[in-house]
Order: C-alpha cells, then structure tokens, then sequence
C-alpha cells in the first residue's frame, strides 16, 4: 500500500479542499506548505480532458506576497534582474528572484497593481522572509503581507466560453499576461489570462474564503454542458510546453541563465537589484550547463523523484528532473540540466533511471507547440 500524507494544520487546506475531495482528487503534493492536487482519475485522463475541454485548478498555493506603501517598486525591483520600469499598472511578469550569488529563489509572476501596490504570486519557497528581510534592513517605507488570496485557474481550450458564461463578455477581451478587476457578488476579484498551463486560460484571485467557494460553485454550474472538471496542473501537459517547476528543475544553485531564463535579465547599468555583480559575467560569457528538452526511449517511465543522471560514455553530463510519457507525442518527454560541451539539439546521451540505463536525445522546447 502507498503510504498518505497526514494532514494538519501546518499542511494548509485551501478554500476549495472540500470540493476537490468530492470531486474525486487521487494525489496532493504539498507546495507553499499548503494541498496542491496533482492527479484526479489518472495523469493521463486528466491530460486529454485539460487539452479538449476545460478544468478548474485549486492553486491557492500560488500565494501572493503582498507589498503595499511608496517603497513598494523599490524594493520588488532588487529582488529581481528583471526590468520592470516599463511595467504597466494592468501587467504581469515572469520574474526570477535570485539572492547575492545569483542563485535563483523563486519563479514567480508579479502583477502590478499601482506604483504602490503589487502582488508576487509566488512557486514553492518561503520567499516572504528574503523580501522581510531586505525591506526591514534597508529601513524600507512597505507593509509586506500574505493576504487571504486563494488563486483558482480556469484552463483549457473551453474556457473562454467558461469564463464568458460567469464573467461576462469583456473577460475574453484580456490579453496574455492582462489583468483586470471583475465583480462577483458584489466583490472585485483580479482576473488574468495565465497559467500554468500552455491549453490558454485565465487565473481569478478570488478573494477571501466565502468568495472563493462561491466561484468555484458558479463555475460548475455554468459549465455543466463543457464537461468542466476539477484539474490541476498536469506533469505531462507541463512538461511538453517547457514550463519549469521550481524546486524540480531549478533550485538556489542554478542562475536565471541555467535556467534558460537570460531573456528576463538586464544586469546591465538600467536597473540595480541584488545579485547583478555575481549575474554579469554569465551575462557576457552564457552559463556553464543550462535546461534542455530531452527525448528519452522507452513507453513508460518511474517517477522522477530524484535526479537522474545524464551520461555521455562515462561521463556525467547532467541530470533529468522531470519526465513522462507523452500520450501525444508517443514519446517520453524530459527537462533537464545539461553541461554546455553536450548541450546542443540532436546530441545523443544516455539517461541512467531507476529502471535502467536508456538512449536520450537532447531536442527543443516547447515539445508541443
Ligand atoms: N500563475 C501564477 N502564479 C504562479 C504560477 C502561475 N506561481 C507559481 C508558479 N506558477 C510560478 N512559475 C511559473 C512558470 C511559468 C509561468 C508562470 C509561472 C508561465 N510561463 C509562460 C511560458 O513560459 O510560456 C510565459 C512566460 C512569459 O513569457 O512571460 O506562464 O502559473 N499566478
């Protein structure tokens, strides 16, 4: 038998647990120490119904770090090598967070409220107290909170139709990376057109406990006849889109660059943030190993619970942190950390898994377009 997880107070329950138990959730894992489902009837089912249909996601884990006051923009700006003076009041941004050696802290994206209000939706790290940390010791003027936000994500090919029904027409109007306030019961929530996801969809940042179930039971009503399901995001589906999973693919010791996320630095002269001196010279040079897309053979795989590594002949190369069957591509699908000497596209390797040795191709991402 599969051992459970217990859980307590310290493993936090969303607004939606109730009703993602009885929609028949399979698997959590535990992300910002709170329940994020991973499976319903199977990651395979659960990836077809995502990629034809629509599903609601409980990701309250996705919580927002909030910072509100005049030194708001300061200080989110030295968290982060990102430039974000260009940033609208109705954006949002995938920003890596690094510290002083340039190592990443978290992926998260940041929505812009005002010049004096933002939101970090953070990935799995307790980035609040590096962010505590830097405003209490600079003697920044900004209240620093985790507010009662609990993201739901509609996701999907059907979910502008989904979000039409409840929303009303001008949500469909929003672009990628948009935000915008709508009224529920009397309530403004912050919808955008994101998530964790490459199917298109919006996340609503549903705001206090009552409100949020309130949504969620909108949202199944209306979309009874679209076959709506709970989801969540999906290993498979993840993966052949390139998206990373912090703490997975990336952790403290790799650089924005290894991450392959140098397209969303500028540690140049425009901004000072945290960390710029130790990211220049990988800025000039390009990092020593970096994430790759990887082809692995085989028709089925173990979960890829801890990495596996890389090999070219005896040599270690790198490593797989996240793999799975790819029902589409009939492939296995692979991210992974590979050095430079062997990182080009069409490059054979051999991956070392738990149930073997196996032939590997380094490809390009997204898998799926
Ligand atoms: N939405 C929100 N918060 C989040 C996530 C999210 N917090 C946790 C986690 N996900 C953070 N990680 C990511 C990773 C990828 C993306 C968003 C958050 C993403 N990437 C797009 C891509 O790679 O194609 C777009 C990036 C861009 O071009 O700006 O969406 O999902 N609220």
């Amino acid at each position: 038998m599969q051992p459970v997880l217990s859980i307590s107070r310290r493993i936090r329950s969303t607004p939606f647990t109730e009703r993602v138990t009885a929609a028949g959730v399979t698997a959590y894992t535990v992300y910002n120490h709170m329940l994020l489902p991973t499976i319903f009837r199977s990651l395979e089912e659960d990836y077809h119904h995502l990629k034809n249909n629509v599903q609601i996601w409980d990701v309250s884990c996705e919580r927002q770090i909030e910072l509100q006051g005049p030194d708001s923009q300061n200080l989110i700006q030295l968290i982060t090598p990102r430039n974000l003076s260009k940033m609208k009041d109705d954006q949002c941004y995938y920003i890596p967070v690094v510290d002083d050696t340039g190592g990443m802290l978290n992926d998260p994206v940041a929505i812009k409220h005002s010049q004096n209000k933002w939101w970090i939706s953070i990935a799995d790290s307790d980035l609040i107290y590096w962010i505590k940390g830097i405003a209490v010791a600079k003697n920044m003027n900004v209240t620093i909170t985790e507010p009662d936000i609990n993201p739901l994500a509609v996701q999907g090919p059907k979910a502008d139709e989904l979000m039409r029904r409840v929303f009303g027409e001008e949500v469909v109007t929003l672009k990628f990376f948009r935000h915008k306030k709508f009224l529920f019961n009397g309530k403004h929530h912050i919808i955008s057109r994101s998530g964790y996801s490459k199917q298109g969809g919006y996340e609503i940042y549903t705001d206090g406990f009552k409100n949020g179930e309130a949504i969620w039971d909108r949202l199944f009503n209306e979309g009874q006849e679209l076959d709506v399901r709970a989801g969540c995001p999906n290993l498979i589906e993840r993966i052949e889109g390139g998206l990373l999973s912090y703490g997975n693919d990336i952790t403290q010791k790799n650089s924005p660059y290894e991450a392959g996320l140098g397209k969303f630095c500028s540690p140049g002269l425009a901004i000072d943030f945290i960390g710029a001196q130790a990211l220049k010279k990988q800025s000039l040079e390009g990092p020593q190993r970096q994430i790759r897309a990887l082809f692995i053979e085989g028709n089925s795989i173990p979960n890829c619970t801890k990495p596996w590594k890389v090999i070219h002949g005896n040599i270690k190369v790198g490593q797989v942190t996240s793999a799975a069957w790819s029902p589409d591509l009939s492939k296995i699908v692979a991210i992974s950390m590979i050095d430079r000497k062997y990182w080009e596209i069409g490059n054979k390797l051999e991956v070392i898994c738990p149930t073997g040795r196996r032939p590997a191709e380094i490809t390009e991402f997204p898998f799926v377009k």
